[in-house]
């Protein structure tokens, strides 16, 4: 059985990137749900009705196990399914805070992420927990960098100078820029670009995998013989320039 892994748009194929390099002999059914994106933007109830779902789309394809490759997803609807769903393993994705204030004494941190994702308790109460061990942490929303990514536009003038007016007060006074949203690893590039060369930036999408891997095993469900795994995308757009963009991703 393969494992399901779906975002509200193409964000997600980053962290299926870390997926299938931790788990190669894994099937993997990657949904995008472009036709609804920005979930970002929409009310906590919309993108829990969204995600349910999917999840249902997904579940009659046989899936072993789900990935919610989305930050705003998992913020909203993770517990949800987790209870509607209980016999499925359900990993989502939160923002790497506690990975930035553990790696640095003191930290000085921008978590950039959907208005949702910051907005929410999930990622508010994580804040508080890191708090006391952090110089500090800003949130910064960046909601039309999910755009920029939907049309593949992942390193042009106008990403970067978006970037630089989100981030121009910061810059100079931050040591870990964290992506809180799955679609912010492709502008990495971007990213590289206006802020000096010795703050480090972070996402979850390994410690993902890592922890798909361990529920995998723990369940005997992990595949161990060696086999080329398979990946094929859908995506609610039904277009097929939206699954050319995503293997164009899958291959960055
Ligand atoms: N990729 C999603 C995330 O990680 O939060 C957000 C995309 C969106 O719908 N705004």
């Amino acid at each position: 059985c393969p494992i399901g892994v779906f975002d509200s748009g193409l964000g997600g194929i980053s962290v299926l990137k870390e997926l299938t390099k931790l788990m190669p002999y894994e099937d993997f059914e990657f949904f995008g749900d472009s036709k609804n994106a920005p979930y970002g933007t929409k009310s906590i109830q919309e993108v829990q009705e969204l995600s349910d779902a999917v999840t249902q789309h997904l579940l009659k394809k046989d899936i072993k196990a789900l990935v919610i490759a989305c930050n705003t997803a998992t913020s909203a609807a993770v517990k949800m399914l987790r209870a509607k769903y209980p016999d499925l393993p359900i990993i989502g994705i939160e923002p790497a805070v506690k990975a930035a204030v553990d790696a640095k004494e003191q930290a000085r941190v921008v978590v950039m992420a959907t208005p949702l994702t910051l907005k929410g308790a999930p990622y508010q109460n994580l804040k508080q927990r890191c708090l006391p061990r952090a110089a500090k942490i800003i949130d910064v929303p960046a909601p039309k960098l999910v755009e920029f990514v939907e049309n593949g536009e992942l390193n042009s003038p106008a990403v970067q100078s978006y970037l630089n007016s989100l981030l121009a007060a910061y810059k100079d006074d931050v040591d870990t820029i964290v992506l809180g949203c799955t679609h912010f690893p492709f502008i990495k590039e971007a990213l590289a670009a206006v802020i000096p060369a010795d703050v480090a930036v972070i996402d979850g999408g390994a410690g993902v995998a890592r922890v798909l891997k361990s529920s995998l095993e723990q369940r005997h469900l992990l595949r161990t013989i060696p086999r080329q795994g398979q990946v094929h995308f859908t995506n609610s757009k039904q277009d097929q320039n939206e699954i050319a963009l995503s293997q164009k991703l899958f291959q960055l």
